[in-house]
C-alpha cells in the first residue's frame, strides 16, 4: 500500500491505465473503453505471447484488445474474428505447413499488414496505433514494449515457446517456472511511460487476465512494479479466479504447478507490493491488511456486466484516492 497521496485531479484530466492480456482483459477493456472518452484511457497488452509463424508477425492479445474494443471479435472464443473463413490455412495444409494455430483469412490480412509495416521499420506501437485507428477504435491501444520478449515455459520436456504449450499443447504439459526472455532489457512503449508518470493518473487497473502468463511480463519489465509501488494513483486489480477456479484458461492448473494455492487471495499476494484495492466475488473471502477488498459481481458476460464492473473500477479508485 502507497502512503504518498496527490490531491485528486478535476474529473476532465483524469487519465487512467488498464493492464491486460487476451480475452478475459479485453471484456474489462471495453467496459472501460464504454465508459471513458478516448483521451482518458490507455490499454498496455501483453507482448509475450508474440511469435512468429509461417512468416508472418503474430500479436494475439493485442489483436484480441482490438478485435474487441472495434467490435470485430469472435464473440464465442473471445479471439480471432467473426466470421472468418479458413481458404487460406486450407491451402497451408495442403501444401504440408503448420496448421495447429487457427488463422482466418481476415486475421491473416491484419498478419499481412503488420509484418510489412514492421519489416519497413515501424515501431509495434506504431503499428498497433494505425491498425487499430483504421478498424475505428479511437481508445490507445498499446504493447507493453516494441522490444521483443517472449514467454516461455519451463517443462519436464524443456523450455517451450508460449504458443506451443497453449495452443499446441493445450496447457497440457506440467510447468516448472515461466521465463519472459528479453524483458530485463526491454524498454517500456512510449504509451506505458506516458501513461505511469502522468501527474494526472488516477488509477490503475489490473485486468482480470492470467497473473503468470498475461501480466507478469509486464510486471518483469524494467521498473514498472517499482513504478507502480510509486504512483500516487490508485492500483487495483480484479480477480481471475472466482470460488477458487478460474473464469477461463489454465490459471488454476499453473498455479497448483507452480505450488501456488489456487485462490483469489493468493493472486492478490502476487502483486502485493503495488496494490492499493482489489475486486473480487462475493464467494471468496479475501483479507489483506493495507488492500481494501470489495465484493462485486466480476464475471463479464454481456457488455452490460462490463460496463457496469468498468463503473465500479472506477469508483472503487475515486474512493481509495478519497481516503488518502
Ligand atoms: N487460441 C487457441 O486456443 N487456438 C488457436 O488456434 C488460436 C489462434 C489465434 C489466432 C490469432 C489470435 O490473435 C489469437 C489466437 N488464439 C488462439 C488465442 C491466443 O493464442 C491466446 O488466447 C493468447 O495468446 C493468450 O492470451
Amino acid at each position: 500500500m502507497k502512503s504518498a497521496m496527490l490531491a485528486p485531479p478535476s474529473r476532465s484530466s483524469k487519465h487512467y491505465l488498464a493492464l491486460c492480456g487476451g480475452v478475459g482483459g479485453a471484456k474489462l477493456a471495453l467496459g472501460l473503453a464504454h465508459v471513458l472518452p478516448s483521451d482518458q484511457l490507455t490499454i498496455v497488452v501483453n507482448t509475450g505471447d508474440d511469435f512468429e509463424h509461417l512468416g508472418l508477425s503474430i500479436s494475439p492479445d493485442i489483436d484480441t484488445v482490438t478485435y474487441t474494443l472495434a467490435g470485430l471479435v469472435q464473440p464465442d472464443q473471445g479471439w480471432g474474428r467473426s466470421d472468418d473463413s479458413f481458404t487460406a490455412l486450407d491451402t497451408v495444409k495442403r501444401l504440408g505447413g503448420e496448421t495447429w494455430f487457427q488463422l482466418g483469412d481476415k486475421d491473416i490480412g491484419l498478419h499481412l499488414m503488420r509484418s510489412m509495416m514492421l519489416d519497413q521499420g515501424l515501431s509495434l506501437s506504431a503499428v498497433t496505433a494505425r491498425i487499430a485507428g483504421r478498424l475505428g477504435v479511437a481508445h490507445e491501444i498499446a504493447p507493453m514494449t516494441d522490444d521483443i520478449v517472449r514467454t516461455v515455459l519451463d517443462t519436464a520436456n524443456g523450455l517451450m515457446p508460449f504458443q506451443h504449450y497453449f495452443v499446441k499443447a493445450h496447457c497440457a504439459p506440467v510447468i516448472t517456472g515461466i521465463k519472459y526472455l528479453g524483458a530485463e532489457k526491454a524498454r517500456l512503449s512510449a504509451a506505458l511511460k506516458r501513461a505511469l508518470s502522468n501527474p494526472n493518473l488516477s488509477g490503475v487497473f489490473i485486468c482480470p487476465s492470467n497473473p503468470y502468463l498475461s501480466i507478469d511480463p509486464i510486471l518483469a519489465l524494467a521498473d514498472v512494479r517499482t513504478m507502480l509501488a510509486s504512483t500516487p494513483a490508485p492500483v487495483i486489480a480484479v480477480a481471475p479466479i472466482v470460488g477458487g477456479g478460474a473464469i477461463k484458461g489454465p490459471t488454476v492448473k499453473i498455479m497448483r504447478e507452480l505450488a501456488i494455492e489456487p485462490s483469489a487471495a493468493a493472486v492478490a499476494t502476487h502483486y502485493i507490493d503495488f496494490l492499493d484495492g482489489y475486486i473480487v466475488d462475493a464467494a471468496d473471502r479475501v483479507v489483506l491488511s493495507d488492500v481494501q477488498v470489495i465484493p462485486f459481481e466480476i464475471v463479464m458476460n454481456t457488455l452490460a456486466d462490463k460496463v457496469t464492473l468498468a463503473n465500479r473500477c472506477l469508483a472503487f479508485s475515486d474512493e481509495l484516492a478519497g481516503q488518502r
